[in-house]
């Protein structure tokens, strides 16, 4: 242990911890700005580049950033002396002075943390006044907003990009005024590898990186009399949403949304998770014929957009093994506009279909030429969460407050396989449990694969299933598809089958979810909320439900019929 004083307070704390950490042991608050602990990813940023966290250490000429200056035995800390918090202060006005000064009408109002340090701080003029840098805005992706006139140079985004997603967009670029951080020549995010996954969205301090917003577009729609607007709703987001309402990580507010959905305006209310369960019908089905022929393995799941674009950007020799199922959200679009706008007589175009994503990457997914059939995209709007939140609350309508309604149907009636698509290992076990009562002929009981929960980056483990060992893998985050798919592609591992999710811990941890998510803590909550919602369910496999039989016996046929895969299969492209 280290003994040291801080503001004449003796500690003792591990060797190697910081003087942030070590304050903070005391219940000593010292404002940072660049630093962020992303604990659900793993990986501390402590660039220690902004200077916020600067104090002032006896015998030592300058002031050190405490948030990545180790302490030390015999250290004396002052961390609120005048030469560190005018020093604070002077970094402060530096940056606002360099900031636009937009922030009632930014994205991140009231959520960014240079507002709440000016706000801390009591700063009330802007000292410095001088020349502003001018960066064009980057709306080319349809998914991420990118506003470099905003940007403080913190890094986090370059972290999230490069160390945890191992994509490699994000750097430092340019020089002195010109300094910041974005793609090399300052491409427009489209033209680069970028999978859109938004975990760079998520380490943002203000509002450099944010989304692109549809609410304006959807709230048209809805007030268009001659439009039919339906809306479906992802597993994850039910887990999160009420964190923007101040309710506890981890509430469970599916009849909540439901009814708020309602009050929208929107003329159904159908939900993800019946789609989840028809991707589990196709991709079940290809999981089944590939372990029969020993063919293509191992398969892996293609229902995340961002892995999706990771894959064919990062690894297009490997382009024969992700399933060809489309994701369910888009599965979902496909059925709305053929067999859903038949049955209620409505033409395709006039059929509008929202989606409420906990995920950026499913902007973009819904906007790929390939699901726009003639002209018609399957999935019109994607909004986020967050944006979701922001159109309730603009739309008065109490949250808390409201009674709990249900789906509607046939687009709305789901299983439990279907909901715990939104946590990492969700969909390989919904997958895993219809495969088993399929290939064993009968009703399995046993259908906890607890062995592949949980927020660990890869899991490995050996199922029994239709009385066979098989070996499968589960991996959240794209830095840890990235050491998998090495494996498999240097023949150093074998699995029959892989879930890859994008995001770490999965959709509950999307780049359009609450900002208050960037936790451990809080990602466990909506984990285990998930979970929850699946032992509630009266029906937790796929295959049993009903709408989802009917929609095979009255429409589609056979899973992978010829319907089957005209509008629930895709294609990848390099
Ligand atoms: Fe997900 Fe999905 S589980 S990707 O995380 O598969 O976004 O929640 O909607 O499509 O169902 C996100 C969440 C979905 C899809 C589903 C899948
Ligand atoms: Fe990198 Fe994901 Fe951000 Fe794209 S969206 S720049 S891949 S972190």
């Amino acid at each position: 242990m280290v003994n040291l004083k801080i503001n004449d307070m003796p500690v003792s704390v591990p060797e190697g911890t910081t003087i942030l950490d070590a304050a903070r042991t005391l219940g000593i608050k010292i404002p940072t700005l660049c630093h962020i602990k992303m604990d659900c990813l793993g990986v501390e940023h402590k660039a220690g580049s902004c200077r916020i966290c600067v104090v002032e250490i006896a015998n030592r000429p300058n002031l050190a950033p405490s948030c990545c200056t180790p302490v030390a035995e015999g250290m004396v800390v002052k961390t609120n002396s005048l030469r560190a918090i005018s020093a604070r202060r002077t970094v402060l006005g530096l940056l606002l002075s360099n900031h636009p000064k937009d922030c009632l009408i930014c994205a991140m109002n009231q959520q960014c943390e240079l507002q709440s340090l000016a706000h801390e701080f009591d700063m009330h003029e802007i000292k410095y006044q001088g020349a502003q840098t001018e960066f064009p805005i980057d709306i080319s992706s349809g998914a991420i907003r990118r506003d470099l006139n905003k940007c403080v140079m913190c890094r986090r985004c370059e972290t999230a990009c490069n160390v945890v997603q191992t994509v490699g967009v994000l750097s430092g670029i340019n020089r002195g005024f010109e300094a910041t951080v974005g793609p090399e020549e300052l491409k427009p995010l489209l033209e680069t590898s970028c999978t859109f996954c938004g975990q760079c969205v998520l380490a943002c301090p203000v509002g450099a990186l944010t989304e692109i917003g549809y609410k304006d577009d959807v709230w048209r729609e809805i007030n268009d009399p001659t439009k039919h607007v339906v809306v479906q709703t992802a597993p994850s987001v039910r887990v999160a949403l009420g964190e923007e309402f101040d309710m506890p990580a981890g509430s469970i507010t599916t009849g909540k949304m439901v009814a708020a959905l309602r009050r929208l305006g929107f003329a159904k209310v159908f939900d993800t998770d019946f789609s989840a369960d028809l991707t589990i019908m196709e991709e079940g089905t290809e999981l089944i014929n590939r372990i029969k022929t020993g063919k293509n393995l191992p398969i892996l799941t293609s229902c995340c957009p961002g892995w999706v674009n990771f894959f064919e950007h990062q690894f297009p020799e490997l382009m024969h093994m992700p399933s060809t199922a489309k994701s369910p959200q888009q599965m979902f679009g496909s059925i709305a506009k053929s067999y859903y706008a038949e049955k209620v007589g409505v033409k395709p175009k006039d059929l509008i279909v929202v989606s409420i994503m906990p995920c950026l990457a499913k902007k973009y997914e819904a906007a790929r030429p390939e699901f726009a059939p003639d002209g018609v995209r399957d999935v019109d709007y994607v909004l986020s969460t967050r944006e979701l939140a922001a159109m309730i609350k603009e739309a008065g309508v109490m949250f808390s407050a409201l009674k709990d309604e249900e789906y509607d149907n046939p687009l709305g009636e789901s299983t439990g396989a279907g909901v715990i698509f939104g946590a990492s290992g969700g969909v390989l076990e919904a997958a895993l449990r219809t495969a088993n009562d399929i290939l064993s002929g009968k009703d399995i009981k046993d259908i906890d694969f607890v062995a592949i929960r949980g927020l660990e980056g890869i899991k490995e483990a050996t199922v029994q299933v239709g009385g066979m060992d098989l070996q499968v893998a589960v991996c959240s985050g794209l830095g840890n598809a990235r050491k998998l798919l090495t494996k498999i592609r240097n023949g150093e591992a074998k699995y029959h089958a892989i879930e890859i999710m994008a995001c770490p811990g999965g959709c509950i941890n999307g780049g359009g979810q609450p900002y208050t998510g960037s936790n451990l803590k809080t990602l466990e909550e909506r984990k285990n909320a998930i979970y929850q919602v699946d032992k509630n369910l009266p029906i937790r496999k796929s295959h049993q439900n009903p709408s989802i039989i009917k929609l095979y016996n009255d429409y589609l046929g056979e899973p992978g019929s010829q319907l089957a895969h005209k509008l629930l299969h895709t294609h990848y492209f390099a």
